[in-house]
């Protein structure tokens, strides 16, 4: 007897964006389309419909650009991947289709570091990588005997890792329609505000070239984002060498790539030139918990400090890379001064493309468990863990003052500011379905 085919619907849920509820914003993300952007949801989803059987019928909704939910479509189970931003409404959703006697499986970052929480709102929840587990989920769900929680037991190998099947976002229309490209998973650096160490481990894995190159040759689109900010830690013995021989392969064929960063990079300015000549054409760089970020940002900064963070910024633009910075607020070592720091810093690096966010204590990350420890979470509205809001109580500042803060730093440094210079960053891949 041939096994009965299944039909699992995928769901991205929608999320509040940075700037979202702040009326006093809305001209400033007209005019420069910051802040407000949606692109096509994570890698998760597309990773995981690669690695499903052909007798089973996945497809994705994606409620996050306000696609309709068919509440009561016949399906075997709904899949839904999500960030903590994401997690009311992924609930909402998930009770929902509970209530219809749907079975409903959870997977992402947020029940990753919840999955106590979120098993009181599903059938099942995958505890980290999902590849090593997607084909047990799916053949116990066919045979009825789904587990409540799947743990992989060991680290995936990225060499196995297929080509997202980005297929499922066709048809889909987002603001910002770069696609994302993964090359490894892990990182030993263990910033407060991060919850990779503890999902992905501490160990760099690295996918192999020749994959990713595989996986980009794949899209029909010249631009794409890639995901791992570790790419850039300044090491040049090995992960330098692994982005260097990417670049050395993604050269001349007239893309345009998105790297992350933090504000650990090395201070050279030959190797901006090289990522440039690899198709290197913007660094999103997030201003967090790295050192000389949060020494920047703090009152003592040293004039070197202050020059070295300056040097980077201008390395990347120097080599033609565009620089934009994403400035967490609200950290323990931060005042109130930090606002007119860093308006200054973005003035003196001459910094045109820039985000503000309040950081915020995401489960699993060691800010989120030290805030947790001393009883200063203010809520778990997760809708408002955007951070576009104030969920803690922070140390130096008050609740008020930090939101204002932060309100300001959007006003303020977009004030005056060229649109067409900020949004050269997502020129071609604006308004363009996928
Ligand atoms: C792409 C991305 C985005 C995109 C989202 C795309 C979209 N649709 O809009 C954008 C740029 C918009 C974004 C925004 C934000 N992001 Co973001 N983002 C990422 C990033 C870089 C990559 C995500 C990804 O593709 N990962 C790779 C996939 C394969 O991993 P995965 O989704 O976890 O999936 C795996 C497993 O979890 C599991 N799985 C996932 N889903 C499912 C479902 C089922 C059913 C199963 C079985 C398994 C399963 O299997 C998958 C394969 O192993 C991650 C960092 C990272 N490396 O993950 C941060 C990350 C997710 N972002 C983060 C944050 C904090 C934000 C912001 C809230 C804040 C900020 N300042 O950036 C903003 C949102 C601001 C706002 N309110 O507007 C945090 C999340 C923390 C948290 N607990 O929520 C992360 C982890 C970054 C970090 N290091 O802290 N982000
Ligand atoms: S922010 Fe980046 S460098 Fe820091 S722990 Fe997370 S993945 Fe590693």
């Amino acid at each position: 007897m041939p096994s009965p085919q299944l039909r699992v619907r995928l769901i991205y849920p929608r999320f509040r964006k940075f700037l979202e509820g702040h009326a006093r914003l809305q001209p400033l993300i007209q005019k420069h389309q910051v802040g407000n952007y949606t692109m096509p949801p994570p890698l998760g989803l597309p990773l995981l419909a690669a690695l499903t059987p052909p007798d089973v019928e996945v497809q994705l909704t994606d409620d996050n650009i306000g696609q309709p939910i068919d509440w009561d479509e016949e399906v075997d189970a709904v899949a839904i991947s999500f960030f903590t931003p994401q997690a009311a409404r992924a609930y909402e959703i998930a009770d929902a289709f509970r209530a219809r006697g749907v079975r409903v499986i959870l997977g992402g970052i947020h029940p990753t570091c919840c999955p106590e929480e979120a098993l009181g709102h599903a059938d099942a929840v995958c505890v980290g990588e999902g590849e090593p587990v997607w084909g047990e989920i799916l053949s116990d769900l066919r045979a009825g005997t789904l587990r409540s929680i799947y743990r992989p037991t060991g680290e995936y190998d990225l060499a196995q890792m297929p080509v997202p099947r980005r297929e499922i976002f066709a048809g889909k229309e987002y603001s910002w329609s770069a696609h994302l490209v993964l090359v490894t998973r892990g990182c030993p650096v263990r910033c407060t505000g991060c919850p990779i160490p503890l999902k992905e481990g501490l160990d760099i894995r690295y996918r192999p070239v020749e994959k990713v190159i595989e996986d980009i040759e794949s899209m029909p689109y010249k631009q794409f984002y890639i995901i791992d900010d570790t790419v850039m830690l300044p090491n040049k013995r090995r992960i330098q060498k692994y982005l260097l021989s990417l670049m050395e392969r993604t050269a001349g064929r007239g893309l345009s790539i998105f790297l992350a960063s933090t504000m650990m990079m090395d201070p050279d300015p030959e190797f901006y030139r090289k990522l440039k000549a690899g198709g290197t054409s913007s660094m999103y760089t997030v201003f967090g918990f790295d050192r000389l970020s949060r020494r920047l940002m703090s009152a003592d900064c040293t004039a070197a400090e202050w020059q070295a963070g300056i040097d980077l910024v201008r390395m990347n633009e120097d080599a033609g890379i565009h620089f934009f910075g994403s400035f967490g607020i609200g950290t323990e070592d931060q005042d109130p001064g930090v606002f007119d720091r860093i308006l200054q810093f973005t003035d003196e690096a001459r910094i045109d493309l820039a985000e503000f966010y309040i950081e915020t204590p995401f489960p699993g990350t060691p800010f989120g468990m030290e805030l947790e420890k001393q009883g200063r979470i203010l809520h778990r509205n997760y809708d408002l863990w955007n951070t576009g809001n104030v969920v803690f109580k922070p140390k130096n500042f008050t609740e008020d003052e930090l939101l204002q803060g932060f309100l300001s730093l959007w006003e303020q440094f977009y004030d005056g500011k060229d649109e067409n210079r900020t949004l050269r960053t997502f020129e071609g891949v604006a308004s363009r379905p996928v």
